[in-house]
């Protein structure tokens, strides 16, 4: 069946979201930015002391902020997590007009509400943000959702931030005090007490899999009712996962999601990310993509992407060990394909290129090529930088960018040592 296939081809290993690679290639790291849309500025609630004191309480009270969290009883009977159960159980998805929730009061009274209105915090700028935020509001309903684009400069405060009820967390952190959270990233847990907050009361509507591609494939498997939604699915999983078929595909393809996603870190990418949440509520990726805001932020990182290659084209080398390195002039940041549409065999890529406040080298495991990569990561923690297992980077500030050169080589040798010997060489 199509769909078995297409359900299987979604799972895979869940990389780290693209937005941090085009965070880790851009020519500097962006500033960080409101975490509400413009129009909701002023209503954002600062997390006053009285908040932070009660907070503070977490998780020893039951009680958060004066709300009760639904006990496991009251929430496994939602067709949402077993898919048997009667729909008129589901407190997301009550017969009528609207929909319910059960909410406690403080006075410990249960009464239903009306939710038009929910809030999704979501992971920006990123495709798999956006594609999950539109499943969310799908999968609860809301016909008038507020949508909070975060990332990761929250997570100092984020475990204490007071989220707006009622909350949806989607491709991001865990945060005990939302009703819905899914997420497939590895370090989801800002701390073990989040962790062991999740495992004691697991909750139907707390979805997580460190093992999927994305989260967008994470609720398109576990909602039957997105059924429908399977092309956002594939393509908010190839773009997250990083599976892109071709170093072609990765660097010059052009499809609807493609033009989307490339385009949505340009200028304000929180901004560009609700946006196109929004947008991709109610018309087609094709249609979406054919907006000429979104046609246009394309352009711009495809000129880039073609200077880049031409400059890689004058600089880069292949070091023995079958390692691409490049010594860039350009300021215009780098493109972590670019090195394997000259050499496509090569098996990492070391390049430095110049920001705005220094320089920065990166690292790239071929992703095209079946072997175990060196841990990247590892290696450029030594160094004073990090990353994951198959991709890293280094920031150089002003001071250290005169042995950038140096340390280029220095980065090199350990990465072909560490590939050759399977052990770095002080080790
Ligand atoms: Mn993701």
């Amino acid at each position: 069946m199509v769909e078995v296939g297409i359900v299987a081809s979604l799972r895979g290993t869940a990389l780290s979201c693209p937005a941090t690679y085009a965070a880790l290639d851009a020519p500097d790291i962006a500033p960080p930015r409101v975490r509400t849309p413009p129009d909701r500025r002023d209503e954002t609630p600062s997390t006053t002391k009285r908040a932070r004191r009660r907070l503070s309480r977490w998780p020893k009270s039951p009680t958060m902020a004066g709300r009760r969290l639904p006990s496991r009883s009251e929430w496994n009977v939602c067709p949402m997590n077993t898919h048997i159960s009667p729909k008129k159980l589901c407190p997301y998805n009550t017969a009528g007009s609207g929909h319910s929730e059960r909410m406690s009061q403080a006075d410990g009274k249960v009464q239903d509400i009306m939710i038009e209105r929910g809030h999704v915090y979501f992971h920006a700028p990123c495709f798999d943000g956006v594609v999950s935020t539109v499943f969310a509001v799908e999968i609860l309903g809301w016909k008038d959702p507020v949508l909070h684009p975060v990332g990761y400069e929250a997570r100092s405060t984020w475990l204490e931030d007071r989220l707006e009820a009622p909350t949806a967390v989607v491709d991001f952190l865990f945060h005990p005090r939302a009703e819905f959270w899914a997420d497939h990233h590895g370090t989801t847990y800002l701390s073990e007490t989040a962790a062991s907050y999740h495992r004691e009361r697991p909750r139907p509507h707390w979805i997580y899999d460190a093992t999927a591609g994305s989260c967008a494939a994470l609720l398109f498997e576990r909602f039957p009712q997105l059924e429908h939604q399977e092309l956002l699915a594939h393509w908010a999983n190839k773009i997250d996962a990083a599976q892109y078929d071709s170093v072609d595909e990765a660097i010059f393809g052009a499809s609807p999601a493609l033009v989307i996603s490339k385009g949505l870190a340009e200028g304000d990418g929180y901004a560009n990310s609700v946006e196109v949440a929004n947008r991709l509520r109610v018309r087609s990726l094709e249609s979406v993509a054919s907006d000429h805001d979104v046609r246009e932020r394309f352009e711009r990182v495809r000129w880039r992407a073609e200077v880049t290659i031409k400059e890689f084209g004058k600089r880069a080398r292949l070091e023995p060990g079958n390692i691409v390195v490049a010594d860039l002039d350009s300021d215009l940041g780098s493109n972590r394909y670019a090195p394997y549409v000259q050499f496509p065999d090569a098996r990492y890529s070391v390049v430095l290129f110049k920001t705005s406040s220094g320089a920065k080298i990166t690292a790239m495991r071929n992703p095209w090529r079946e072997f175990r990569s060196v841990p990247l990561g590892d290696i450029f923690r030594h160094f004073g930088g990090g990353g994951h297992h198959r991709v890293a980077s280094l920031l150089l500030p002003h001071p250290r960018v005169t042995n950038a050169s140096v340390l280029l080589s220095t980065i090199v040798e350990e990465i072909r040592n560490f590939d050759q010997r399977g052990v770095p060489r002080d080790a």
